[in-house]
């Protein structure tokens, strides 16, 4: 789709909060029609902001909607925790419009309160959506009295229960949205779909498909470092990475019994780069130990965060 030039158009950034785990980067892979964000059934999968553009025309009106995925708000424990925190909180202050974003088929948490609470001292008038999500997870009765609840959390917001594995209600979740785009001009190109590049995708898939097959406590201690990111014509990418854990014991537990834990890791996130890129894709994974790294602030602007 081109961006029509003379055509009125309503553009503007949501930002979608919510704590770990509720659904924040599978809405925006639903939304978008399109896997661009890291989804695991592991707290704490995203941690940075990505943007997520859905450029269409939605009941006849055009629209672009920067989505804003977020890290989930938990009281952090490491560095790296609360840089993950402040991002979504910067999200709030760049957006048009909040998503804020429960689980619908449990009871609000503490962190639920947190961050009714940070979402009302950012004090903006923006508008906003309280999205229950996974009300496939419970019967009507429990949904219910979970709606109530969530809604004296954020009683000035439009509650809509949703379930993206049932993709249901996410029509009605549009139509919110698009009434509460400001009027104005697109952002970013059509076929523009994130601000990410390749490299980070890439980066981010590998680290997926590490927390989906390890166990425990190991999946929040790595971070992924991409050294070579090479094209090589008809013989696609040749992308070469390495993969830090924070003790020695992890990484033997990483590389598993002949190297084969690694192996599952490198070939599953080797097809889903394939996937997204359409192209053919060598990837090299080694394992180093870097101790501590999420509490060391040097290291950690240095890994991007
Ligand atoms: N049953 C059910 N599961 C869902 C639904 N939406 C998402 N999930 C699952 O919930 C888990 C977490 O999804 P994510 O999209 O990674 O959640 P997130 O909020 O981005 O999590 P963080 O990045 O860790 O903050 C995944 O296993 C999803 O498949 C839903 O509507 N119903
Ligand atoms: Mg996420």
């Amino acid at each position: 789709m081109e961006i029509e030039q003379n055509t009125q158009y309503k553009s503007g950034f949501a930002a979608i909060v919510g704590k770990p785990n509720v659904g924040k980067s599978s809405l925006l892979n639903i939304l978008l029609n399109q896997k661009v964000a890291a989804v695991t059934p592991r707290p704490q999968t995203t941690r940075k902001n990505q943007l997520g553009i859905l450029t269409t025309i939605h009941k006849d009106i055009h629209v672009q909607i920067i989505f804003i995925d977020t890290p989930g708000v938990h009281r952090p424990r490491y560095k790296l925790g609360e840089y993950m925190v402040q991002e979504a909180t910067k999200s709030l202050q760049e957006c048009d419009v909040v998503l804020f974003m429960v689980d619908g088929s449990q009871p609000p948490s503490d962190e639920d309160h947190q961050l009714a609470g940070i979402i009302r001292e950012t004090k903006r008038s923006v508008p906003g959506v309280l999205v229950i999500n996974k009300k496939d997870l419970c019967n009507a009765e429990q949904l219910d009295n979970h709606i109530e609840e969530y809604t004296s959390l954020a009683p000035l917001m439009e509650p809509i229960a949703i379930s993206i594995t049932r993709q249901e209600n996410l029509d009605t979740l549009m139509d919110k949205l698009v009434e509460m785009l400001p009027d104005a001009p697109p952002y970013f190109p059509a076929d523009q779909v994130t601000d990410l590049f390749e490299r980070d995708l890439s980066a981010d898939i590998i680290r997926e498909s590490a927390l989906n097959l390890l166990r425990d406590e190991i999946p929040h201690g790595i971070v992924i470092r991409i050294d070579q990111f090479i094209e090589r014509n008809e013989q696609g990418a040749y992308i070469e990475a390495t993969l830090f854990v924070e003790k020695e014991s992890h990484k033997a537990i990483v590389i598993g019994q002949k190297g084969s834990m690694l192996k599952q890791i490198g070939s599953m996130a080797r097809k889903e780069i394939e996937a997204m890129s359409g192209r053919k894709v060598y990837l090299r994974i080694r394992v180093k130990v870097r101790k501590n790294w999420r509490n060391d602030e040097r290291v950690l602007r240095k890994f991007g965060y």
